[in-house]
């Protein structure tokens, strides 16, 4: 009975399992009776923190979760792990992620965040299966980039505004491309942010809760920001990760928008997370981006957290405002997009963030 329910189990794999997204879709699927294969790189020291609860024998169904070296930049690895795990559903996640670190490496970028999209996809149809697999492509808002309407729908012209965008844009077309040269049921998701407790930490709203915490502990003095009159649409990870699954259970692949259908300034989320934290702002900045962005500053007080404007985190080129219309995905999936509140999101982060500073091993709990 065993053997013949294993033979029953649908098979993953996952690019980038050991990023925000993948340690939460790892677990969407582990709990949906999946067989869940992971991929990973080499690195010099322990770099998968957010699987260490999943890797726990105690963790339910762990039994079921693999991890294999393979690399989006190394076609021969992608096809030897496909070919050894046999997977029914391919979750491409894997990407150089962060927009301001890609153009300091835009040649990296492009070659794992786009040209990995084509390997995939190559190896794919290599290894012959590509009539047995369904594909779901990590796109993104930043597509969209300078602003031309919102909100923003799956019909809304793609301006890319960085290395990584750029990247980005030749993934997506890839998986169009071979969805309509050779009938691979591939899927778009057009993800605005989410963010979470396991979100990396030089994102902003991880990098915001953190400050906040180590501020509160007294473990740091002052946060340092860039452009804190972005807007942006933000989500919950763990919420986000059902829509990448319910893509892949249609009847016909398509792309779609996953957002809340709300925008927020990176200031106001500031805000959030110090009152959360019970802390007072002050905000300083350098002459001149003080001025541009209308931020009075002032000397120093006691009593207030300096929260400080620094040139260094300002983009070549910004994407000013981000506002998703989940209009699609809510309709043909039945996806919720408010399932989190951006205040409950914040509040999950600062409170996650104060008890692993308090403890670090608590980690494994979020
Ligand atoms: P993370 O940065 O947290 O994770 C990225 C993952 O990709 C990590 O596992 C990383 O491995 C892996 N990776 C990097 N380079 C390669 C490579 N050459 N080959 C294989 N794997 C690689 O990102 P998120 O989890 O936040 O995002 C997941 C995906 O969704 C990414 O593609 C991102 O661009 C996209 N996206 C994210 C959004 C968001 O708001 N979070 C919104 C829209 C799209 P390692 O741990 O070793 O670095
Ligand atoms: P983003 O996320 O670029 O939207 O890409 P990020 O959190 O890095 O920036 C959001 C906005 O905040 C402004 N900002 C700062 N950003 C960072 N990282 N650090 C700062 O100190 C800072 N100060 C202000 C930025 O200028 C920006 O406007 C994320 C990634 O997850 C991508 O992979 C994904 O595709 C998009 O979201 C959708």
């Amino acid at each position: 009975m065993a053997s013949e329910g294993a033979a029953r189990r649908k098979c993953a794999l996952i690019t980038g399992v050991t990023g925000q997204d993948g340690s939460y879709l790892a677990e969407l699927l582990l709990d949906k009776g999946y067989i869940v294969h992971g991929m990973k790189r080499r690195a010099s020291s322990y770099n998968h923190p957010r699987l260490e609860h999943i890797m726990d024998k105690s963790y339910p169904n762990s039994e079921r979760f693999h991890l294999h070296y393979a690399d989006l930049i190394d076609f021969g690895s992608l096809c030897t792990i496909l070919r050894d795990t046999q997977p029914q559903e391919v979750y491409n996640l894997g990407a150089q992620s962060h927009v301001q670190v890609s153009f300091q490496l835009p040649q990296y970028t492009a070659d794992a965040s786009g040209v990995g999209v084509m390997n995939l996809l190559e190896a794919i149809r290599a290894t012959g299966l590509e009539a047995s697999m369904r594909v779901y492509q990590a796109s993104t808002s930043e597509l969209y980039g300078k602003v031309h309407a919102v909100p923003q729908d799956e019909e809304t012209p793609f301006h890319p505004r960085s290395p990584y965008a750029v990247a980005k844009l030749y993934g997506f077309w890839a998986i169009k491309n071979y969805r309509e040269a050779y009938n691979i049921y591939a899927c778009n998701g057009i993800l605005f942010n989410h963010e979470s407790p396991r979100r990396g930490e030089i994102f902003v709203t991880r990098k915001v809760t953190m400050a906040a915490a180590r501020i509160k502990l007294q473990k740091q003095e002052c946060l340092y920001l860039g452009n804190i009159d972005a807007k942006r649409d933000w989500g919950h990870a763990r919420d986000y990760v059902q829509c990448m699954w319910l893509m892949l259970q249609q009847e016909k692949p398509d792309d779609y928008v996953v957002a809340t259908g709300q925008t927020t300034t990176v200031r106001r989320f500031v805000e959030m997370a110090f009152e959360r934290a019970g802390l007072p702002i002050r905000w300083e900045g350098e002459a001149g981006s003080v001025a541009e962005m209308g931020v009075v500053a002032s000397g120093p007080r006691s009593g207030e957290t300096v929260v400080r404007i620094d040139p260094k985190y300002f983009r070549p080129a910004e994407v000013d405002l981000l506002l998703g219309d989940p209009a699609k995905a809510k309709r043909v999936l039945g996806w919720d997009p408010q399932q989190t509140s951006l205040e409950q999101l914040c509040n999950e982060m600062v409170d996650a963030d104060i008890a692993m500073q308090e403890d670090p091993t608590a980690y494994i709990r979020f």
